[in-house]
């Protein structure tokens, strides 16, 4: 049996045992999905995947083994969609997936063998599901694919902020208990006159490069203003939560300039919610925390950004006075079809528990995943199941509807 030649999201298995092979093809036959066999690991290494393929990899097998076929296929940027298996115990698969991880490789779960047909066929199902869906996404978005050789140039984004063409959308951010709005996130977008709405991604590593994010942000920041004023003058009593980039907590003067400004425009500090990657928290630590700190003290939440991606220590986030953490959607998306993420997710709550922070889920894009952070005691939700990130019109009407 071969896979559809022509489909988006193809499906290998690579696995020596040829029975096994032939098993894991019949579960997935069940729900209509074509799978291709390579029981040899060198032929599977001249197979063209892509990054909207599925790999469901052996990981011990006799010409080359799945941590080396992993390795092979990193070093020359094919980067399916793992799934590992492998007759080891689980601390072995565990930390085959550490270091895919490493090199940047997309690892959907981990499966022991043996393991249940019922289990084996829900996973498959999901990650083809959200193969596809991101596909599609990135069929519809150009914007995303990060090969994009058509990605803006430092010099069109210092025109772009001369000519105002930043815009910012907003996301809503609700209870999971009463479903009530509380804040919305604000996310900036580059409204660009030929190639469209562009993505943060595509632009914001490279301010960050070019030393730029001092300047975006203070446009970043003035849009939100404008627009919450817009937002409270339609009547709505909400919060909002802004973006801060590593370069903007280097700056020992910012938390005065930031009050000075919402002063002028008449914004309680109270009204907002910075957000903090981790990463950021890496530089000077003494200057960080000293701007943390300020910015706490005049009033301002403080939010520590997908949280558990970055390398940040756990005294460090007892140090800093953060008043929420978000959990990065990376572990959101994928609480509901791996263990580990469910787990990290379960650590993130007690923590932020202990240290009297509120959570946020970000990433909650279906109710299936609705229904397991709700049950896991997480506070706050933001995601695509509730609602898109906005233009500021839209936003309003989308409350008033509510
Ligand atoms: O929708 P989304 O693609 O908006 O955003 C992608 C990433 O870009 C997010 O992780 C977010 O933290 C970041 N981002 C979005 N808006 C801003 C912003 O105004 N400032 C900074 N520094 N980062 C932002
Ligand atoms: O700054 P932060 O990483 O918190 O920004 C949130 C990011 O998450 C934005 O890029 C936003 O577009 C994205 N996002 C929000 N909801 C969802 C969702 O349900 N699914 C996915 N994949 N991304 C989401
Ligand atoms: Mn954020």
């Amino acid at each position: 049996m071969s896979i559809t030649e022509n489909s988006p999201c193809k499906i290998y298995i690579v696995d020596d045992d040829e029975q096994q092979a032939n098993l894991m093809q019949a579960m997935t036959k069940t729900i209509q999905l074509e799978t291709k066999i390579y029981t040899s690991s060198i032929e599977f290494l001249k197979v063209a995947v892509t990054e909207h393929d599925i790999v469901i990899l052996d990981l011990q097998m006799p010409e080359k083994d799945g941590i080396e076929i992993m390795r092979e296929l990193a070093s020359c940027h094919k980067k399916p969609n793992f799934i590992l298996v492998s007759g080891f115990d689980e601390r072995v698969l565990h930390s085959a997936k550490q270091l895919a991880e490493s090199k940047q490789l997309n690892v959907v779960s981990t499966l022991s063998k043996p393991f249940k047909a019922k289990v084996f066929i829900a996973l498959i199902k999901a990650t083809h599901e959200k193969c596809l869906e991101n596909y599609l996404k990135q069929q519809n978005n150009p914007a995303i694919d990060e090969d994009n050789q058509n990605s803006p140039t430092i010099e069109e984004l210092k025109l772009a902020l001369r000519k105002h063409q930043l815009i910012v959308y907003f996301q809503p951010q609700v209870s999971f208990n009463t479903s009530a709005l509380q804040i919305a996130e604000v996310l900036v977008r580059w409204q660009h006159p030929e190639k469209g709405i562009l993505l943060p991604d595509t632009f914001i590593p490279l301010a960050e490069k070019h030393e730029l994010m001092n300047l975006l942000t203070e446009e970043i920041l003035m849009l939100a203003i404008k627009e919450y004023k817009k937002i409270i003058a339609g009547g709505l009593d909400i919060q909002i939560s802004i973006n801060l980039s590593a370069q903007n907590v280097s700056d020992l003067s910012m938390p005065e300039k930031l009050e000075g400004l919402l002063k002028h425009y008449d914004i309680d500090p109270k009204s907002i919610t910075l957000e903090i990657t981790e990463s950021a928290l890496m530089n000077k630590v003494s200057d960080s925390l000293d701007i943390l700190n300020r910015l706490r003290m005049k009033g301002f939440s403080l939010s520590i950004d997908d949280f558990g991606t970055g390398y940040s220590s756990l005294v460090k986030l007892y140090q800093a006075p953060f008043t929420e953490l978000k959990i990065d959607r990376q572990f959101v998306l994928r609480s509901v079809i791996d263990p580990d993420s469910k787990a990290i997710i379960k650590l993130c709550i007690l923590l932020a528990n202990e240290l009297k922070m509120k959570t946020v889920a970000e990433g909650v894009e279906s109710k299936e995943i609705w229904d397991q952070l709700q049950s896991m005691g997480c506070d706050h939700a933001q995601g695509n199941y509730i609602a898109m990130p906005m233009p500021t019109d839209e936003f309003i009407l989308w409350v008033k509807n509510q």
